[in-house]
């Protein structure tokens, strides 16, 4: 990228646009809108330690986890950003277990999917936390919106991404024609192109999972583990482990450097504990474009057929070569 060209997310989107003159546009206004919902979230999470918005906020969500103040700001944050657009019809969210309808949108083309803020349990430790999105178009607009517009395979979104809350802001998004990553400029509060179409590499030496759980993983994982502990010179083994507890931070790394992270079935998880709808399918989406695999064990993630908003999934998610092994050995 040529030094001192800016180019800013919402030059980048309306030079996209261009490109594909049937689009009219709704699209767009949808990046827009995520964008605002990504720099006032921004600003929430920079001051969360400031003002007293840590902590629990004493409810808990459909997933029986205690919500964090951010989790319910960031929730409404988007709610109501989507509600504005006018260009969604509807909201499936980590954090409701029912859909939420956008008031404007019964004649919107777009489903949108997201996690308002993942690893919120570390919000309070100060280490780097995300939203992630996943757009749908509606199956026909001729009719009403059902369940089954909503329980699309992955491979059916149109666009999917991510906002990390982390040293920087970044907003790292595909629309299926490769990964671009924005890096948020405080100055000029402008989202900037600091990672051109962004390849994530064929192999790597980082697995990031949680070993606490080990002795509850399908034995193939296990030996992949192990095998990745293993010494051998040539191959660079041992590998790092490197996991945050933040799957975005997570993932966000391994992209850049390659890496695996993996999510398999525990006693306490036994269908994996990520969610398909808005953790699963927008990461799955993300790392094919950049040319990596996710597999669930058995398939490939953005191959599975949802049957409800909040299913979970084992998830191993990756540099192709890295996922290839661990599926070998399972
Ligand atoms: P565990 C955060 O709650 C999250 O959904 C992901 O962001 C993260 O990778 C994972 O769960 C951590 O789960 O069971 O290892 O604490």
């Amino acid at each position: 990228m040529k030094k001192n060209n800016v180019v800013t997310l919402n030059q980048f989107i309306s030079d996209q646009q261009n490109k594909f003159p049937f689009v009219q546009g709704n699209l767009s206004r949808i990046f827009r809108d995520l964008q605002l919902a990504a720099k006032m979230i921004n600003r929430d999470v920079r001051q969360a330690g400031l003002i007293d918005i840590l902590g629990n906020f004493g409810e808990t969500n459909v997933q029986g986890e205690e919500q964090k103040k951010l989790d319910v700001i960031s929730n409404e944050v988007f709610m109501r950003l989507m509600d504005m657009s006018g260009a969604v019809v509807c909201v499936v969210s980590e954090e409701d277990e029912g859909i939420h309808w956008c008031p404007d949108g019964a004649d919107a083309k777009y489903i949108l999917a997201i996690d308002p803020l993942d690893g919120s349990s570390n919000i309070d430790v100060n280490a780097s936390i995300g939203s992630i999105f996943s757009i749908y178009k509606r199956l026909d607009m001729d009719k009403p919106v059902t369940e089954a517009d909503i329980l699309q395979k992955g491979i059916e979104q149109v666009a999917a991404g991510y906002i990390i809350y982390g040293t920087a802001t970044m907003f790292v998004y595909t629309t299926g024609n490769g990964v671009n990553g924005f890096t948020l400029d405080d100055s000029i509060s402008e989202f900037c192109l600091s990672h051109p179409n962004i390849q994530t590499p064929k192999s790597g030496k980082i697995f990031s999972v949680n070993e606490g759980n080990l002795n509850e993983f399908p034995q193939g994982v296990i030996d992949y583990i192990n095998w990745c502990k293993g010494t051998n010179k040539e191959e660079k083994r041992p590998y790092s482990a490197r996991y945050i507890g933040s799957l975005i931070a997570d993932f966000h790394r391994n992209l850049l450097k390659g890496g695996i992270y993996l999510y398999p079935p525990t006693a306490k998880a036994p269908n994996g504990k990520l969610r398909l709808l808005y953790e699963c399918n927008p990461m799955s989406f993300l790392v094919e474009q950049a040319g990596g695999k996710a597999s669930n064990g058995q398939q490939r993630i953005m191959e599975i057929q949802p049957t409800e908003f909040h299913q979970r999934t084992p998830i191993f998610i990756g540099s192709a070569d890295m996922v290839d092994q661990v599926m070998g050995m399972m």
